[in-house]
């Protein structure tokens, strides 16, 4: 059956994550630093993006995402003589532009460097100075689901165990426990959605949720190789709006700081005709999460509805989400 590992990779999410909160890491490499870079690449970078702005909320340290290639390349508008954390995160531990930056920041950097994979006998594991291996993350499919939403989970974790300023149990029952509605809730409203004809889909996300709306757009497009984008959701008005019709689909994923802002938005794109989604906590028109989680520790809840979605797409377009058109699991140049 087409997709047979990608729908149980996607279903295995709550599993692992119990797992996760049973093996918390510290990460004590971050004391006494001034820069936390984290770099990847895909749907890795899209995971950084995430936990920079989840780890400077949390650390008040200044923190970046870069897509691994900027620190290959460009390593002198990246690297500074601060004293840094590098974390070069990725699934394979084998993407090309990944192993060659770690091997960048440790002959150029200055201070630490952590990584973060699911297979323990990669070359990226070799080059770390420590690795954090999910091996309960691995994945046969091609597209990242819960090794996404895995390493993400654990680096938060690692995070807040290691500043010891959040009650981690509490975290771990709210985020298993509404997960048991919020997957069923997910799943058919995405296998719903699926089943309409979108010229084009459009995730939207601000703060620690532009890398959630980022990773949401390329799991569509990855599984079914359908056009897809994402903003920034204020960003959104300065041009991107421009080419709304009636068969886009716009799905704004809700923060806390700027949920206002963003529902305005989104009954402007419903005004114009476009079809818009809304998620996000406590919420009268749209998908509520109920989590009682704040916008940067539920981060992960919101990517079921956009794995399912690129899921059931794909199988309507007769594709195989297992086996994506034009991409493979590593990617190596
Ligand atoms: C990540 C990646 C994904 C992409 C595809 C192939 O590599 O490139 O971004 O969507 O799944 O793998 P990595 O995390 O293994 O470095």
């Amino acid at each position: 059956m087409n997709g047979e590992y990608t729908i149980r990779e996607i279903e295995e999410q709550p599993k692992v994550w119990e797992e996760i909160f049973r093996n918390t890491p510290m990460i004590e490499e971050i004391r006494d630093k001034e820069e936390i870079i984290y770099f990847g690449s895909g749907t890795s970078y899209y995971l950084a993006l995430s936990l920079a702005s989840f780890t400077q909320r949390y650390t008040n340290i200044s923190s970046r995402a870069m897509p691994s290639q900027e620190l290959v390349f460009f390593s002198k508008t990246a690297i500074t003589n601060k004293p840094t954390l590098y974390v070069g995160i990725s699934r394979s531990g084998e993407t090309t532009e990944v192993v060659m930056a770690m091997d960048k920041v440790r002959e150029l950097g200055l201070g630490d460097f952590l990584a973060i994979t699911t297979n323990k006998d990669s070359s990226l594991t070799a080059k770390g100075k420590r690795t954090i291996v999910l091996e309960s993350a691995k994945e046969r499919s091609v597209v990242m689901t819960k090794s996404f939403t895995s390493m993400l989970l654990c680096l938060q974790l690692g995070i807040l165990n290691t500043l010891r300023t959040e009650d981690l149990s509490s975290f771990r029952e709210r985020l298993i426990n509404v997960s048991k509605d919020l997957f069923p809730k997910f799943k058919e409203l995405s296998s719903s959605l699926a089943q309409k004809e979108q010229k084009e889909i459009i995730f939207l996300g601000s703060g620690p949720l532009f890398g959630i709306a980022c990773e949401s757009a390329l799991k569509v497009r990855e599984m079914s190789s359908s056009l897809t984008s994402a903003f920034h959701t204020l960003e959104f008005r300065h041009g991107p709006r421009a080419s709304l019709t009636r068969e886009s689909l716009v799905v704004v994923l809700l923060s806390d700081s700027a949920k206002e802002e963003e529902i305005k938005v989104a009954e402007e794109i419903r005004d114009i005709g476009a079809e818009c989604v809304v998620i996000g906590e406590s919420l009268s028109n749209g998908v509520d999460i109920k989590s009682g989680l704040n916008e940067f520790l539920r981060l992960v809840l919101y990517m079921p509805f956009a794995q399912y979605l690129g899921y059931y797409k794909a199988i309507k377009k007769g594709l195989d989400p297992d086996i994506p058109l034009n991409l493979t699991q590593v990617v190596k140049i």
